[in-house]
C-alpha cells in the first residue's frame, strides 16, 4: 500500500513536469478566475475578456480603467450612464455620479436586458437619493446594474473586475 502510494506520487509529479515544459497549467490571463463565461484553465491563451453581452456591455464595449491613474467614474445624467461599461482590477473602486433620486441604481442584470442577479456579491447598493456614491468590488466577476426608472430605454451597463 505504502509503496504503491510512492509509484504514484512520483508518476504524478513527472506527468506535471512535462505540462509544464510545453504551457503553463494556468492562463497567463487571468487563471481561469473571471467569470465570463469562457473557462480558460489550462489554457495558455490570454483571456479576451467577456464573451457574452451582460447589460448591454460586451468585451468591445467595456472601457480599461485599470490603470493607476486613470478615472474609474460612471457618470448618469439623461437616460444613460457613461462610460455604461467599466473594466477595472480586483479591490479598486467605482464612483456613481448623478441624481439618483431621478435614477434609482439597482445591482443586477435589467429586465429589459434579460434580467438575471449577476454575482451575488455584487457590491452596488440600491440607491434612491443623493448624487454620489463608490462601491469597492473586493472579487473578479461581471457585475450588472441599472436605473429602475429607466432600464426599459437602455439605462444599464455593469462594471467588469478582472
Ligand atoms: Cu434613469
Amino acid at each position: 500500500m505504502k509503496r504503491w502510494m510512492l509509484i504514484a506520487m512520483a508518476g504524478a509529479a513527472l506527468s506535471c513536469g512535462g505540462t509544464n515544459s510545453t504551457a503553463p497549467l494556468v492562463s497567463a490571463g487571468d487563471g481561469g478566475m473571471i467569470s465570463d463565461g469562457a473557462s480558460d484553465a489550462g489554457s495558455n491563451a490570454p483571456d479576451a475578456g467577456p464573451t457574452s453581452s451582460l447589460n448591454g456591455c460586451t468585451a468591445s464595449t467595456y472601457v480599461d480603467a485599470t490603470a493607476a491613474g486613470a478615472s474609474r467614474a460612471v457618470a448618469f445624467t439623461f437616460f444613460k450612464y457613461s462610460p455604461a461599461c467599466l473594466t477595472i482590477a480586483t479591490g479598486q473602486s467605482v464612483t456613481f455620479s448623478g441624481d439618483f433620486y431621478s435614477h434609482p441604481l439597482r445591482a443586477g442584470g435589467a429586465p429589459s436586458a434579460g434580467g438575471g442577479a449577476g454575482p451575488s456579491q455584487n457590491p452596488i447598493a440600491s440607491m434612491n437619493s443623493g448624487t454620489t456614491a463608490s462601491f469597492t468590488f473586493a472579487q473578479p466577476g461581471i457585475y450588472p446594474y441599472y436605473c429602475a426608472a429607466h432600464e426599459n430605454i437602455g439605462m444599464y451597463g455593469a462594471i467588469h473586475v478582472r
